[in-house]
């Protein structure tokens, strides 16, 4: 049975001329930019919950998706069509990753043990198809936010019982991303926040949070994981504030509780949007601080105030999200997963074929640009210059030895006042459309 039968094997790549929307026109995996192929630079994942198991639903109305593999009566039978589905789904694509929570592949049970058992025989089954196709998992990740339990947080609830509850499932989210060679291991603490200060004690739960981390990074160790742990800074929703609200905030969080050498950050562009900053803003915190480590690579819309989790077509936005990659020299465990749902008027499933297809194309353009843009140099030579004088000997007495106020008083009495130089932000902007243009 095939749930994509309009594409017959795999979507063809048929450059710029193509007319063909199943096909490529931009995005061929073997092409080699700056002495790579593009599938090496880019390293696409397609994300398990929104592609998969996304239904629609918004908060005024139910879900519209057509999903053929979810039509089963029995759950363990739906998680099976649905696994068919997605490998049909990657392999056609062309992709080589993919990523998943635990109870995006196996339903939960009545009890822990069941669903325990319900996803290790989906792991087994995952196993198998990852085997046929040659498709990794580029993350794992444990759900600690549907479940009404998980109402008042996971690692941060007010009840250790919850807490342990929580914790349970990482041991067996994480080992599931183990047996199936997990490259990284991802936090996204959903409901790791609070809705209201009256009932929050925050200092008590950010505590929690650290001590829970540690606790997984602990395990790892115990069982031999050596995939990279990421957490995925959000600043709100479903919370009023999430803990970690952005990459300059997790940076603090990591350091204040010595979790630094431990875990990278998972960066989702419009995560970065509703901090009020831009993806570039927190792909430089992290990357200047070593821990840039994946991107959940979407894009919001600027006119609603929520995570719409849209695919990333803009090419402005995915040029610029690859300058930064391509400068740290590029992923080493990370890759671009498309954390994306399609839009609720999107509802057959030949609508996710389009959307990926177009997310890559962005991307691979994106990269094609940057490259471009890097190698052409101009953009680098200004910047380096704009801070040009540090480099001279009264710049480097300043940072690397030491001058007083006083010593800095009287400069300024012998020299007077500074020349002012433009920022030439309009003549960059020019320069960044010469290639996109
Ligand atoms: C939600 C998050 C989520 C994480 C994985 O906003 O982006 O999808 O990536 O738990
Ligand atoms: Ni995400
Ligand atoms: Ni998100």
């Amino acid at each position: 049975m095939s749930y994509f039968p309009e594409v017959a094997e795999r979507v063809p790549f048929e450059g710029k001329a193509s007319k063909n929307p199943l096909a490529f026109r931009h995005y061929a995996a073997a092409k080699v930019v700056g002495g790579k192929s593009m599938a090496e630079h880019l390293r696409f994942a397609v994300c398990y919950w929104h592609t998969f198991k996304g239904t629609g639903a918004d908060p005024f109305g139910v879900g519209t998706m057509i999903r053929p593999w979810e039509s089963a009566e029995d759950p363990m039978r739906r998680a099976r069509d649905t696994m068919d589905a997605a490998f049909e789904f990657m392999g056609k694509l062309g992709v080589d990753y993919w990523c998943f929570h635990d109870r995006d592949i196996a339903p939960e049970g009545t009890d822990f043990a069941t669903s325990t058992a319900n996803l290790q025989t989906m792991v087994e089954y995952a196993a198998e198809k990852q085997a046929s196709t040659g498709i990794q998992l580029l993350w794992g990740t444990a759900n600690l936010f549907s479940h009404p339990r998980y109402q008042s947080g996971a690692a941060t609830n007010p009840d250790p019982q919850v807490f342990a509850y929580a914790a349970a499932q990482v041991k067996r989210a994480l080992e599931a991303t183990q047996e199936l060679g997990g490259l990284g291991y991802t936090f996204w603490g959903g409901r790791e926040g609070y809705d209201t200060m009256l009932n929050t004690d925050m200092k008590r739960e950010r505590e929690q949070l650290a001590k829970f981390l540690f606790i997984a990074v602990e395990h790892a160790k115990k069982i031999g994981f050596k995939g990279q742990f990421y957490i995925e800074p959000k600043p709100k929703e479903p919370t009023t504030h999430q803990y970690d609200s952005s990459a300059e905030s997790c940076l603090n969080f990591l350091r204040e509780f010595h979790l630094m050498d431990y875990l990278k950050l998972n960066l989702e562009t419009n995560h970065a949007t509703l901090a009020g900053h831009h993806m570039v803003h927190e792909m430089r915190v992290a990357g200047d601080a070593g821990v840039l480590g994946s991107v959940d690579a979407n894009t919001g819309d600027e006119l609603i105030g929520w995570d719409t989790d849209q695919f990333p077509t803009n090419l402005y936005l995915t040029t610029q999200i690859m300058m930064e990659i391509l400068k740290m020299g590029g992923f080493t465990t990370g890759g671009l997963n498309f954390d994306a749902k399609v839009r609720r008027q999107s509802h057959e499933p030949i609508d996710l074929m389009y959307a990926h297809i177009g997310g890559m194309d962005a991307f691979a353009r994106g990269l094609e640009i940057a490259w471009a843009i890097l190698a052409d140099g101009r953009l680098g030579d200004h910047v380096r210059e704009r801070y040009a004088d540090w480099e001279t000997e009264f710049g480097r007495k300043i940072l690397e030895g030491y001058k007083s106020l006083d010593d800095l008083e009287d400069h300024v009495l012998r020299h007077g006042e500074p020349t002012r130089k433009s920022g030439r932000q309009e003549f960059l902007e020019n320069l960044i459309n010469e290639f996109i243009l």
